[in-house]
Parts: structure tokens; sequence; C-alpha cells
């Protein structure tokens, strides 16, 4: 009894909802860190894994490993990655319905490696032919493809997610992969022309000039340094195209003044040296009979050929997923199920934010809302509905601050949209004036003029600061305005110079029918929420499963354990409420026809047919069962269970009655 005790004591308990002192931060931050410094990173919270990034290897990925959590209940092993990816791989299996896992957390927490983990079992997991294990090993290789060319150094994350991506692993009936499909969120595209200090560009390009072989270098012009190239070294500054440099002529007009590297960009993009030239130096103007050409600044020039370096790689990279998917796609139309996993780049803050993390931040703030509507709210508003007697845990519901952002008229985005249709007139400032009338008095919105004393300190005038749920962020205002006023798109003449390309996958991405030039583009960050609109509603279709990625400490290392920081995560993740929610809630609950129709075999009173209600042959049946008074309650339309063990038990006793069944069905039927 001491030993177990000391052994609980070091290592602590792993299901929260077991934690005696369960509403307590300090408890739930002491059982965290115990585990954490005994190398025990993953704790329960009922069926909701929490992850903590251990910065080290750990010998807990082998096949050994995995071959241990297959197909064993969910609780009877140590919490791991794969007991979840094991528990949803089999309820998919056996009520033939559709799943998301939503792995969320901050930059660096650790969810691109947990979805990895996920998809590596399912690998090995997974029945399998040779024509299964061709999609595996595509889904698999789709990774590091992916990797390469859509992640990057950050401050925050060596290997930092600069794309969301949302992939649909498909299943037939017997659980053999037989597709998948990836949808990817909006390329962090201004990463390519530009860092800040200490981070990279995306993996691809050094990967290429450090790795790539000779022979292909030869071809594309390059050396095997990364330092003579603008776009992987320096502050401001694909490769030949960062090293245009443009020089004023007499009238202060841009031209290209390094025709060796124009001559490789022309080459490379299978574009006549002259029209790419004159696209990049020279704005079309239509007027009503006659195109004519207006000559830009070098600034203008330089823009111009940031953009066009942006869009290359953005649509190279949309081009790319469709290829991916292309080779994923689903031969067999059969019905088939599906596991979504989500792993999008996680909330970030640094000492200055631009576009980029107000879109980050902005998807993250939507993923904490769908985790709220489908765990806290959802789940205490079903009890209600089901009449099952409940005391209301209290959340903060960050609805507010994704209406901020998002509401028609007078979100944002709103705004920001309106301001685009003010060319000329727009600037900076207008638009930051526009916010304070309209959006002033919001609690979650400051700037240097609605502030306190304090708040101004911190401050600058130009600058406006969000209070998200999981921190404040300021964001530079010219930065963000920039990047929407300028709609981060070619002009169109660009567009139609790209056109020209002899090669096959340039053309392919920029295609003759667009830009509309009659109808105003929609901004990119319209098209953002509207694709996160799209995210949800797939996701809303499908049952949810959760890991929460929580980061140990800013400096990447193994073994601290930072509480301070902890506390802040274990706080805006909503894990407390989350628990209290569980600990005083039940973990199944199943409508009473299909837990009868399941189940029914286990009773002699129900099988084979039940002739009351379903409500009243469950009621038989658990008595039967010998289910005691406090681990079930009856709601409407539902049985609700407290804990899933006893769920468990039910489904072990009725595999092993179906198991005897077939054995006598097999018996009587031997020699027919
Ligand atoms: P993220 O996906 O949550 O950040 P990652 O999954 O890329 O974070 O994790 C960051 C780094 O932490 C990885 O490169 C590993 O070095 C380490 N790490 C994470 N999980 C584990 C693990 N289970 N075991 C060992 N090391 C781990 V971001 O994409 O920046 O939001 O945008
Ligand atoms: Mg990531």
């Amino acid at each position: 009894m001491e030993a177990s005790l000391t052994a609980r004591d070091r290592v602590g308990i792993q299901d929260f909802v077991l934690l005696d002192a369960y509403t307590s931060e300090s408890a739930f931050l002491d059982n965290l860190r115990k585990r954490f410094h005994e190398n025990l990173i993953y704790t329960y919270i009922g069926t909701l894994l929490v992850s903590v990034n251990p910065y080290k290897d750990l010998d807990i990925y082998s096949k050994k490993q995995m071959d241990t959590y297959m197909g064993v209940n969910f609780f009877e092993l140590p919490p791991h990655i794969y007991a979840l990816a094991d528990n949803v791989f089999r309820t998919m299996l056996s009520e033939f319905n559709n799943h998301f896992i939503l792995i969320s957390g901050e930059s660096g927490a650790g969810k691109t490696e947990a979805s990895k983990k996920i998809l590596q079992f399912y690998a090995v997991s997974c029945p399998s032919t040779r024509l299964l294990n061709n999609i595996r090993d595509r889904l698999l290789l789709s990774n590091p493809v992916l990797e390469a060319f859509g992640n990057a150094k950050t401050l925050k994350n060596d290997n930092s997610s600069r794309f969301g991506k949302y992939m649909d692993i498909e299943f037939d009936h017997r659980g053999g992969a037989v597709g998948g499909h990836i949808l990817s969120y909006l390329l962090e595209k201004s990463r390519v022309v530009h860092q800040n200090h200490g981070e990279r560009n995306f993996h691809i390009f050094y990967q290429l000039v450090e790795g790539g072989e000779e022979e292909l270098l030869r071809w594309l012009g390059l050396e095997r340094n990364c330092k003579n190239y603008r776009y992987l070294v320096l502050q401001r500054d694909v490769l030949h195209l960062g090293n245009l440099k443009f020089e004023a002529d007499a009238r202060g007009y841009a031209t290209v003044k390094n025709n060796q590297e124009m001559q490789w960009v022309s080459k490379l993009l299978g574009i006549p040296g002259q029209v790419l030239q004159q696209g990049l130096t020279h704005r079309k103007i239509e007027a009503k009979t006659e195109e004519v050409f207006s000559p830009f600044s070098v600034e203008h020039a330089v823009y111009a050929r940031d953009a066009l370096a942006k869009a290359i790689y953005g649509r190279t990279f949309n081009w790319l997923v469709n290829k991916i998917n292309e080779s994923l796609a689903n031969q067999d139309s059969s019905r088939k199920t599906v596991i979504g996993l989500l792993d999008i780049y996680g909330f970030e803050v640094f000492s200055v934010n631009s576009f980029e993390q107000f879109c980050i931040n902005y998807c993250n703030e939507k993923l904490q809302q769908l985790f709220i509507q489908l765990t806290l709210k959802s789940e205490q508003e079903e009890y209600e509905l089901e009449g099952i007697e409940w005391e209301p845990v209290p959340y903060f519901n960050n609805k507010i601050i994704c209406d901020l952002v998002e509401e028609k008229f007078r979100g944002i985005i709103s705004l920001l949209d309106e301001e685009c249709l003010r060319p000329g007139e727009a600037t900076d400032l207008t638009f930051l004036e526009k916010m304070e009338e309209k959006i002033g008095g919001h609690p979650h919105f400051v700037t240097h003029k609605l502030g306190d004393k304090n708040t101004r300190k911190t401050l600058e005038r130009g600058d406006f600061r969000l209070l998200h749920y999981a921190g404040e962020v300021t964001y530079c205002v010219i930065s963000i305005s920039t990047a929407f006023l300028t709609n981060n798109c070619i002009s169109s003449a660009l567009h139609k110079v790209m056109q020209h390309s002899k090669n096959g996958i340039i053309k392919h991405c920029f295609p003759s029918s667009e830009p509309d030039t009659k109808k105003r583009p929609e901004t990119v960050v319209t098209q953002f929420k509207n694709s996160l609109v799209g995210l949800t509603e797939i996701l809303m279709s499908k049952e949810p499963w959760y890991v929460r990625c929580i980061k140990p400490n800013e400096a990447k290392q193994p073994a601290r354990f930072d509480d301070v920081l902890v506390r802040h995560q274990v706080k805006y993740l909503g894990l407390m409420e989350h628990l209290r929610v569980r600990r005083a809630g039940f973990a199944y609950r199943r409508k009473y026809e299909i837990f009868l129709q399941r189940y029914k075999a286990l009773c002699p009173d129900t099988w084979p047919n039940w002739k009351g209600t379903p409500a009243e042959g469950v009621r038989c049946l658990i008595k039967h069962l010998g289910y005691k008074t406090d681990e079930y309650k009856f709601g409407r339309t539902k049985i609700f269970i407290r804990h899933p063990r006893t769920l468990f038990a039910t489904e072990d006793a009725f595999q092993v009655c179906k198991h005897q069944l077939a054995t006598r069905i097999q018996a009587k039927y031997k020699g027919w």
C-alpha cells in the first residue's frame, strides 16, 4: 500500500478526473509537473489528451509500443497518443461514422509532432494489402514534402508550420486506409521575401541549396551557398528573383540592374526576358481604345518583384497540395468513413506582430470557439435538454473576440475591407481612426488613444492591441493595413505575363480565366475567414476528439517546466473548466435505441427482441448487468454513463458474447 502511494506521489495521476482537488489549479499543475519530470508527457481529462512537449526524444513511439496500444481499451494502459488514435479508430469502425482530432496549443507546443505520431500509428495498425500499403506510404510521405515547403524556423519553433493543414484519412469498412485528402490554409507567403531577425525562409530553399544534387543546381544556375541569396540571408531581402536589382534611369524610372539574373529568372520561369522585365517595371493602364504602359519607380518595381515571388510560391504550394491530393484520391466509390486530423499554426506573439500573426491568432480564436461550443457549451446544454440535474460550470466564452474580428459591418475584417474600397484615400491612420470610432468601446480592443496611462506607455501610436483568449497581442497597424490594402495580389498585367510561361507548372498556376478585372477580388483575409467557416462546417459534421498541447518553456529545452508559462496555458486552453464539466458529468451517452440494439444480447429479457420502449429495455438491460445507481442517469432520449470503464466492461462482455454466439452457430451448421 505504502509503495503504491509513493509511486502515485512520484508519477502523479494519469487521468485528471481522478484528482481529489480537481478544482485547484495548483494541484492540476503539480500533477502535470510531476509527470513531466518522470517523462510521462501524456495525461487524460476523460478522453481528452493533454500533451506536454518533452523537447527530447522519448522511447515511447516504437513499433512495440504501437502493438501494445492496438485494440486495447482506452483506460487500460498509461495515457498515450496511440491510445487516443486507437480509440478513435475503433469507435469509427464500430459506429461507422466520421471523426476528427483537433490538435491545439501555441506555437512550439507539439501539434505537428502529435499529428505525425497519429498518422504513423494508423500506418502501422491498419490492415495492409499491396494497394493499401501504397496509399499508406503516400500519406506518410506527404508530410516531409509539405513540411519542406510549408514549415520554417521561427523564434518560437525551429520547425514551425507556416500553413494550416487539415487532413482526412479515409477508411474502408475493415479499417484499411484507402485514401486521403488535404486542405491547406493560408500559407505565410511573406516569408519568401522577408524574415524577422533570427528566423529563416522555408526549409526547402536551404535543402535545395545545401543538399541539392550538383546537376540540379547547375541546371537552376544556383551556387551551393545560401549567403549568395538575399531571400535566404538578409533581413529584407526563389532565388534568382530575389537577387534581381533595380536602378533608376535618368527619368527616375526603374530598370533592371543585373541582366544576368534577369536571364536566369526568365529561363526558369519560361518567359521571354523582355516581357518579364516590362511586367516588373511597368503598370498597364487600360484606356478606352489602347493599352498604355506607365513606368514604375524603383520602389514600386521592388514591390512588384516581391509580390511576384510570393504569388509564385503560394500558387506552387497550392499546386503541390493538389498533386498530393490526386495521388491520395480514393479510387473506390464504396462507402467510407474518415478520421480528420487538424494541425494548424499555433497562437503566437512576437515583439512585432503583423498581418500573419493577426490571421494565425484569429484562426486559433476560431478553434477555441469550436472547442467551447462542442465541449463546454453543448455538453452543458445537453444535460439541460435531457433533464439531467446539473450545476452549471462557468467558463470564458471567446465568442466576443471572434465577433470583434469577423462580425459583418463592424468587425475588424469588415472595416479593413471597407478601407480597401477607398484606394488612394485610405491610409494606415484612417484605418486606425475608423477602428477607434467603430469598436473603440470594445473590452478586447485598445489603442494608444483609448488606453489608460499604463497602456499608453506600452503602445505606440500606430498600433492596436487585441486581448485574445490566449493573451494580449499588439499588432502593427502599418503591416496589417498594408497587407490588406495591397491585397497581396500581383497586378493583372504581371498575371498575364505569367500566362506566357513555357513552364507547365507556372502556366497552370496562373490560369487565363483570372483575374476578373471587372470584379474586385476578395481580400486575403476575407478569403481566409470564409475558408475557416468552411472548416468549421466540416468539423461540426464529425465526432470530435481533442489533443491539447502544452509548451513547458520558451527556451525549447528538455526537463524545464516553467510554472508561470504552463499555468497560463492551462488557463486559456480551458482545461480546468473542461475537467470540472467532465468530473461532474458523464463521459458517455447513447440514444436508448442504439444502446439497446448493440447490447441486447447480454440480457435474456431483451434478446432477441424487446417489446417495450427502448428506454424500458435499457433499464432492464443495465439492471441485469448490475450497473450501480450512481454510475448512470436516464435522460429524455439517452442513457448517460458516468465513467468510460463501465461502458468498456459492457463492450468487453458483448465481444465475448458475440464470439460465443459465432462459435455456437458454426458448431450448429458444421457438416452442412
Ligand atoms: P507545433 O506544431 O505545435 O508548433 P511542433 O510539433 O513542431 O510544434 O514541435 C516543436 C518541436 O518540439 C519539435 O520540432 C520537436 O523538436 C519537439 N517536440 C514536440 N513534440 C515532441 C515529442 N512528442 N517528442 C519529442 N520532441 C517533441 V507551430 O507549427 O510553430 O504552432 O506553428
Ligand atoms: Mg506545427
